[in-house]
């Protein structure tokens, strides 16, 4: 039997990374190994979902208004006691949570801080949908001691790495640290995520735009005339577009990052902030398609310039191939 490729583990790749920095002290492997755990654990039970009796409502409500589910809380509880011991993190915010997330008092706080939406697209749960796991990881700012608000209210300029684990058709941990993008895929039958993906870039230009567009009459009409324009048949520019959207943006965003194209949730007349969170979903997101090549903005400047004042502030987000979403800002910002 001839082997195209070397088996490559996460765990592996995270290792060989590491070596390139003579003075890692091995936390940050270690928080990224403490997180692939994490994802293991939710998708141990996100595949079981349909099978015991976890779906449901809790008939709380999330500080963005948002029904939470039973897996929700569940996804949001495992990445924290995931997380909590290690002694690689000293605070941690969570989509699900108002406050941040102290370390308990009796584990030592790490030098790291962790942003995360512990379950993206919890509204497609009961219907079998791909849900995600988004992270954004920082350098804390504050002295010692337990971490502060201000070391999760970093711009995503700031992040030194980020990611997501996409529940999909397969079970996949994409990341960057900066230095390119890589996606594993999980092998179930022995637990491991191995490397699938390799240096991921994405298409300078789509063909596809996702958006959810049963808000088109609530959009600018800057915004209404860009859509328009991709609807048109022009075969230079291939067009018209296909729409594709999940309402997962993790799984949105991941299919814009492999295939190209733009995935948007703008503002619009009823949320001039959009619907998405900058620190726990547009941050970490921007992060991996700018550094797969793409382009993030929000709709002025790029998202990783946006200087977050609250932990659960929203915003406009455009994001996927260079092309696409220089395209967008122009029509945004009534240059065509
Ligand atoms: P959440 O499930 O973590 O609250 O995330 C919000 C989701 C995003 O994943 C997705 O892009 C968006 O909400 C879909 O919103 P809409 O149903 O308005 O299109
Ligand atoms: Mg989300």
């Amino acid at each position: 039997m001839i082997l195209q490729k070397k088996f490559m583990t996460l765990e592996r790749f995270i290792y060989e990374q590491e070596q390139l920095y003579p003075n890692a002290t091995g936390q940050f492997s270690g928080l990224l190994h403490d997180l692939s755990l994490a994802a293991k654990l939710v998708w141990r039970e996100v595949s079981k979902a349909g099978l015991v009796n976890i779906l449901g409502v809790t008939h709380k409500t999330n500080t963005s208004g948002d029904v939470v589910k039973k897996l929700d809380e569940f996804a949001d509880e495992t990445v924290y006691k995931a997380m909590d011991h290690g002694g690689h993190v000293c605070v941690m915010a969570s989509e699900e949570n108002e406050d941040i997330l102290h370390i308990p008092d009796e584990y030592k706080a790490g030098k790291y801080v962790l942003l995360f939406d512990p379950l993206d697209g919890s509204s497609n749960i009961d219907a079998n949908i791909t849900l995600g796991t988004i992270f954004s990881i920082y350098n804390r700012i504050s002295p010692g001691g337990k971490g502060t608000l201000d070391d999760c209210l970093q711009s995503g300029s700031n992040q030194v790495a980020a990611g997501y684990i996409i529940y999909g058709t397969s079970t996949m941990f994409v990341y960057t640290t900066g230095h390119g993008v890589h996606g594993f895929t999980l092998d179930p039958s022995v637990g491991e995520f191995l490397l699938s993906h390799e240096n991921i870039r994405i298409p300078k230009k789509g063909k596809i735009y996702s958006m959810n567009e049963g808000n088109y009459r609530n959009w600018s009409s800057e915004l209404q005339r860009y859509v328009d324009y991709l609807k048109e048949s022009d075969k230079e520019t291939a067009r018209p577009y296909s729409m594709r959207y999940i309402g997962t943006m993790a799984g949105d965003a991941h299919r814009t990052l492999l295939y190209g194209g733009i995935f948007a949730y703008p503002g619009d007349k009823k949320n001039p902030e959009g619907k998405l969170r900058l620190c726990y979903e547009c941050n970490p997101m921007a992060f991996i398609i700018e550094q797969a090549g793409g382009r993030s903005s929000n709709g002025k400047q790029s998202i990783l310039n946006v200087q977050p004042t609250s932990l659960h502030q929203h915003t406009p987000v455009f994001l996927g191939s260079e092309e696409d979403v220089k395209l967008c800002e122009e029509f945004l910002q009534g240059k065509r």
